[in-house]
């Protein structure tokens, strides 16, 4: 005998309840078996993790460009132990945390997002290649690219302009927290979403990409909105977490 049967493999319960203690996964018991399924189904052959390439392979299957770049970044991001293979519970955590309705947890993810060196500050170059990889990922048509990254400059200089609060040339955590907090465009782009029809949020091109709102000036502004500390959760951003995973 020995069908290909023999491949299901189940997620011990014990698994699953350990999974859900984490304070950062608020997947029902359901969804953690799906995205286990998920996650077998994309491991490669003979493998019980993942690696970069399928990840990648994922992510360049759903977004039209080049996804390689923002998914590097990305696996970086769930790789905690930095051993260069995403178990299923980093793989889990990491779609939890990105996907995340808590503010400040989304801004921890983000900040190490941009940080892509991870030695504590955004420099403007990881800002920019950070979002010139969400760029390379959206992107379809190449031909508005010039004008599209000048608006990355312009959006970086902006907020470098408005938060490098010491002008130290680097974003250090909390000038990006405060930061992201009066942009968020910056943090919406993290989280963008290939599937077209869903609503609102996602970015398809750059040519939506207002930052006209940006407090071109004044810090007394910047301050209100750390006062009330947690903000408001922007909409209801975590419906779509993991989407571009979701292979069916
Ligand atoms: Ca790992
Ligand atoms: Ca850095």
């Amino acid at each position: 005998m020995g069908g290909s049967k023999s491949k299901v493999r189940k997620l011990n319960p014990r698994t699953i309840s350990e999974l859900q203690k984490n304070v950062d996964v608020d997947f029902t018991r359901e969804e953690i078996e799906e995205w286990f399924k998920e996650y077998q189904s994309s491991l490669r052959k003979g493998m019980n993790k993942l690696t970069m390439k399928e990840f990648e392979e994922v992510y360049n299957s759903v977004f039209d460009g080049d996804a390689s770049a923002f998914v590097q970044q990305l696996f970086r991001s769930f790789d905690m132990d930095k051993d260069g293979y995403l178990d299923f519970k980093e793989f889990i955590v990491g779609l939890c945390v990105s996907g995340s309705d808590n503010l400040e947890t989304k801004l921890q993810w983000a900040f190490k997002m941009y940080d892509i060196d991870g030695n504590g500050s955004i420099s403007r170059e990881e800002m920019s290649s950070m979002l010139k990889a969400i760029y390379r990922m959206v992107s379809t048509d190449m031909s508005n690219s010039k004008s599209d990254i000048k608006t990355i400059e312009e959006l970086v200089s902006s907020f470098f302009k408005s938060f490098d609060e010491n002008q130290d040339d680097a974003i250090s955590q909390e000038e990006f927290v405060t930061g992201a907090k009066t942009m968020p465009i910056i943090l919406h782009l993290l989280q963008c979403n290939p599937d077209a029809e869903d609503d609102g949020e996602q970015i398809n091109n750059f040519d939506s990409l207002d930052i006209t709102d940006k407090p071109s000036t004044s810090k007394s502004k910047t301050q209100q909105t750390n006062s009330n500390g947690k903000g408001k959760t922007t909409s209801k951003g975590s419906h779509d977490r993991g989407s571009a995973y979701k292979t069916k």
